[in-house]
């Protein structure tokens, strides 16, 4: 079972490369992270051809203040509310207690494959070193903005609660009930935030508030907005309907 899924995705990135012609990523082939269809070999070949190519810590174009522009709160702006674009009663019920309360009884648990899983406050993320940064995002439908991002980066978490060696993915949950996942070159990078301050303000709450994800080397669908739960996995887990991948959306979107 495993193996074959190796071996279609071995296929499907062959046959991005005979069409593409030339280009040599022997190797990469193993530890593709999505399903061996041929219509993921998109995928195969963007993350693949990223990574092979641009340094793990390269870092996304950061702007001046005065490049800032005003910014559209897309997808899900409230996940309370049940008109929301996504919507998951439980999640949605949850956040509108906590909404009542400031955020106060927030906590983000951090599980799976560390030594201590652990569940932060809002004011424990903001007492550790913080990171600001005025970056572009890019929304797959086309759009751009220049905002600033204060956070605290994810590795720092991450290393709060003692990542385990045999770690490869991290996944998070949102209060609208999306679950979708990065690999550590990512988490691990100096730019991805867990982010409560937008433009020098408490982060919005369309905008992903109390905590948001900023994946500045991914479109934007990849810095997921209200996130209540960060799971670390050591294999990839697709969550089914919950996840990009079922929906036709690409895991792997690199800028
Ligand atoms: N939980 C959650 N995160 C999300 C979304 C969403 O609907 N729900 N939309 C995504 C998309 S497609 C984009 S472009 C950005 C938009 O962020 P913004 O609303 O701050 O502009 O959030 C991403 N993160
Ligand atoms: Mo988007």
């Amino acid at each position: 079972m495993a193996g074959n899924k190796v071996l279609l995705s071995r296929r499907a990135l062959i046959g991005g490369l005979a069409s593409t012609g030339g280009l040599v990523l022997a190797g990469c082939s193993s530890e593709q992270p999505t399903y061996g269809s041929l219509l993921r070999m998109g995928d195969n070949f963007t993350y693949g051809a990223q990574r092979l190519l641009l340094p793990a810590k390269a870092l996304a174009r950061e702007y001046d203040r005065s490049a800032i522009s005003s910014m559209p709160a897309i997808g899900t702006v409230d996940p309370s509310r049940a008109d929301s674009e996504f919507y998951n009663p439980e999640g949605g019920a949850a956040y509108a207690a906590l909404k009542r309360g400031g955020f106060a009884d927030w906590r983000l648990r951090v599980d799976g494959s560390v030594a201590r899983p652990s569940a932060f406050a809002l004011a424990d993320l903001q007492r550790m070193a913080s990171r600001t940064q005025i970056t572009k995002h890019m929304c797959e439908e086309g759009w751009s903005s220049i905002a600033e991002w204060t956070g605290v980066p994810l590795r720092t978490v991450l290393e709060a609660a003692g990542i385990r060696p045999s770690a490869r993915y991290v996944q998070f949950h949102t209060f609208d009930g999306i679950i979708d996942s990065i690999d550590m070159v990512d988490a691990l990078h100096p730019q991805t935030l867990l982010a409560y301050g937008m433009n020098g303000r408490a982060l919005p709450i369309s905008h992903g508030a109390p905590v948001r994800l900023r994946v500045e080397r991914q479109l934007g669908y990849k810095s997921m907005k209200f996130l209540h739960r960060i799971e670390v996995t050591d294999q990839f887990v697709d969550p089914g309907t919950a996840g990009p991948i079922a929906g036709g959306w690409a895991w792997y979107v690199g800028v």
